[in-house]
């Protein structure tokens, strides 16, 4: 019985260009290049694909751009918009998961194993997407489909623009034989070089090298490319959240004068919440403790952690901290709230790994 997870990688094309010519449609169908001027040291961010084809790419100085184009239209980026655009394609995604992993502003990693939507179809989610993309934002995205990051994200890339590529459990080691080395996730060019000085070219020549052999000549890594020869790479999608927070607050009957009870409550509240949290799957870098007087004045105090909060022990003696730092000693309290925020998706455990039917 198979057990796989359901990838998908979305990567806008040709992002700032597009989102240029969307903009201006006098640009459509003349070659586009934002970046920095020819006449400055600058170099391309990106260009559309009209411009593409004179051989232009991102990271090329402009100079050289304007050389192989000069008809070409030169844009400086506009990152503002960019930013914005990149949350409204991210919002768009998370509308179909929680669990999506933005890599840069226009490409992110979803999972959507759990998800039952489209009858749990990763194919037809990411047509979905695809289409909403299209259909909101009037840009076109390319997504890749597979069981893995490493894959889904080459499969998002095989048919730029506007493609929608599916790398299933069973078309994946024939792909991954033909794939060429430098194209291998963490395979940069000086290992590249090395592979090749080793006769390794292609997948199918990785394949054949013993773990042993790997680990021999690239270390730690060594055991990484013979995973990825074999089409494992059990990198997990973490998922980034913000403004989100999960609270609880009682008000009591009679106010409260003792600032011992006080401590005993919130260490109540706490101890209830803290485990809701994670089982939720967040952790939490924020604790905030909310005071309601008895005259109504409401009043927060909170504090932050550079490590995720995970242990009640080590909270509490927080939380009657900032519960002292107010008046308490002087005025009753009619209510007292606890809420975590700053939270982060827990690192999905790789084990956890379902079968759901439709890839
Ligand atoms: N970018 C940049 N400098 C680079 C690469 C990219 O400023 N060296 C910016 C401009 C791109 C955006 O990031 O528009 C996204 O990068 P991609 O590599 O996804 O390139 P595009 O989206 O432009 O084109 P493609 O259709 O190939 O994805
Ligand atoms: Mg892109």
């Amino acid at each position: 019985m198979a057990t796989v997870r359901k990838i998908i990688h979305i990567d806008m094309d040709a992002f700032y260009a597009s989102i240029e010519m969307r903009d201006d449609p006098s640009l459509v169908g003349h070659p586009v290049i934002v970046g920095g001027s020819p006449s400055s040291r600058g170099v391309v961010a990106t260009c559309n694909y009209e411009a593409r084809r004179y051989g232009i790419h991102s990271a090329m100085p402009s100079s050289h751009a304007y050389r192989l184009c000069p008809h070409a239209i030169f844009l400086r980026a506009r990152f503002a918009v960019y930013r914005e655009v990149s949350q409204q394609i991210m919002s768009i995604m998370r509308d179909f998961t929680p669990v999506v992993e933005p890599l840069s502003l226009d490409e992110a990693y979803l999972d959507v194993s759990d998800s039952l939507l489209h009858q749990g179809s990763a194919t037809l989610i990411a047509r979905d997407i695809k289409q909403r993309i299209v259909d909101e934002l009037r840009l076109t995205a390319s997504a890749g489909v597979s069981y893995n990051k490493f894959l889904a994200k080459l499969a998002s890339g095989l048919n730029k623009p506007d493609g929608l590529t599916v790398l299933r459990p069973q078309d994946g080691l024939a792909f991954i034989h033909n794939l060429p080395i430098g194209d291998f996730y963490g395979i940069g060019r000086a290992t590249e070089t090395k592979m090749k000085a080793l006769g390794i070219h292609h997948g199918a020549d990785l394949y054949q090298r013993s773990e042993a052999e790997l680990v021999q000549h690239f270390g730690k890594a060594g055991h990484w490319y013979y995973g990825l020869a074999r089409g494992e790479d059990p990198r997990p999608v973490r998922a980034h959240r913000e403004r989100k927070s999960l609270g609880s607050e009682t008000t009591f009957a009679e106010d409260l004068h003792d600032v011992n009870q006080m401590c005993s409550e919130l260490d109540k509240l706490t101890a209830e919440l803290l485990p809701k949290l994670l089982e939720r799957g967040w952790l939490a870098h924020t604790v905030t403790v909310k005071i309601k007087y008895a005259d109504f004045e409401q009043i927060t105090r909170a504090r932050s952690f550079p490590q995720p909060i995970d242990q009640l022990e080590t909270l509490l003696p927080h939380i009657h901290d900032l519960l002292l730092k107010t008046d308490v000693d002087l005025r009753p309290v009619r209510l007292l709230g606890v809420t975590f925020s700053s939270l982060i998706m827990r690192q999905k455990d790789d084990e956890r790994q379902r079968l759901l039917p439709g890839f």
